[in-house]
């Protein structure tokens, strides 16, 4: 294989309702989509960095900046066998997994249109339904709270997580547990606490939560095993794991019981399946985080999702619970039981809409 050129472009979509997690809050999207045009197919690949360095250090500036002087000089006139090879071929490059994310998923998606055979079954997944959770951002009343998952447990979906912050956390979770005494429910912090907090998370366990997913540090391993020790509820990982080694760190550290895989927090589907073969030899349950993606990127999460140890409902949902028109055909929808069947057709296996995403486009470059 050999990349000829790449297409890079900045698309702007505002979401149907704002997502406020203890962050920020967000009216709308700004995400990089990467075009790789391969012997004769394109491949599509999306950046989950942010608008700013909040959720991880990355932003859609970085990962432009990095994907043109850095990714692109490296992959440029290379052949190679697959796609399975760029990470190896990216890995001078220190950190930027979400710039190297973009580019690795659009060159799997290119290999797999070329084989004409769907991304998932190159990748070795194992399922065509995948089962789905839904996140729902801090809100501002207990009544909005109440409704919004009324309307997703309504929708199918299998399980209920909510952002969480001081101040809105103990409150929002027993009022949820008391209105839906059975539904798997968790919470996610996005690091909003620190250790001398774990009395205060200790509250949460008296509802039975499945998972409290990054209670602390960003980067801060060692507490979160201080905490797990404290903790009867699996804490579940999501920042924290960037890499491999901060995977295998973690689980011997007994930091986390349970791992949120996200495409691009980790550099593409390489890190991704090697921290999911990790997980599964030591027993960790893993599933598929999302980073509010369009439909490029809730295709790749998809795809992930079909890999056998991601055992738990995911953060991938119907294209409309946040886009008002998406830029893929199909959307994605999600069934009465709360899964999403896995497409059949090469690649992604949904079609990029070029109109759109051409009229959505605030920024173009081509690099070849
Ligand atoms: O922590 O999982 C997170 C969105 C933006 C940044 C971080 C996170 C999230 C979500 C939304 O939880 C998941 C989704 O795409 O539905
Ligand atoms: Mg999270």
């Amino acid at each position: 294989m050999k990349i000829q050129r790449i297409t890079l472009r900045e698309i702007r979509m505002p979401l149907v309702t704002p997502f406020e997690t203890s962050f920020g809050r967000l009216t709308g999207r700004r995400m990089l989509l990467v075009e790789a045009d391969a012997d004769g197919v394109s491949g599509w690949g999306e950046s989950v960095a942010g608008e700013g360095p909040f959720y991880a250090p990355e932003t859609v500036e970085t990962a432009w900046h990095i994907l043109r002087d850095f990714i692109w000089p490296l992959l440029k006139d290379r052949e190679f066998a697959s796609a399975s090879e760029l990470w190896e071929i990216l890995a001078p490059i220190r950190g930027h997994n979400m710039a190297k994310g973009a580019i690795e998923s659009a060159v799997w998606d290119a290999e797999a249109r070329q084989k004409n055979i769907p991304l998932w079954k190159l990748i070795g997944g194992v399922r065509n339904e995948i089962p789905c959770g839904v996140s729902i951002g801090i809100k501002p009343t207990l009544e909005e709270l109440v409704s919004t998952v009324e309307r997703e447990l309504a929708a199918g979906y299998q399980r209920i997580k909510i952002k969480i912050k001081p101040g809105k956390d103990i409150e929002p979770v027993e009022t949820l547990r008391q209105r839906f005494p059975r539904i798997r429910l968790m919470v996610d912090a996005n690091s909003a606490y620190r250790l001398p907090d774990w009395p205060h998370l200790k509250r949460l366990e008296a509802y039975y939560l499945m998972m409290i997913e990054q209670p602390l540090g960003w980067d801060d391993l060692y507490s979160h095993a201080e905490l797990q020790r404290k903790l009867e509820t699996p804490i579940c990982l999501d920042e924290c794991i960037h890499t491999l080694e901060h995977a295998r760190a973690a689980i011997e550290l007994g930091a986390c019981r349970i791992i949120n895989i996200k495409l691009g927090r980790v550099g593409g589907y390489t890190p991704s399946k090697q921290i999911h073969d990790l997980c599964k030899s030591r027993q960790i349950p893993v599933w598929c985080g999302g980073m509010l993606e369009s439909g490029i990127g809730r295709a790749h999460n998809i795809a992930l999702s079909t890999l056998e140890n991601f055992s738990l409902p995911g953060d991938v949902t119907a294209s409309r619970r946040y886009w008002t028109e998406d830029i893929i055909e199909p959307e994605v929808e999600v069934s009465p039981q709360g899964t999403i069947h896995v497409p059949a057709a090469p690649g992604i296996g949904y079609t990029p809409r070029l109109d759109r995403i051409e009229k959505i486009s605030a920024r173009k470059e081509i690099l070849s």
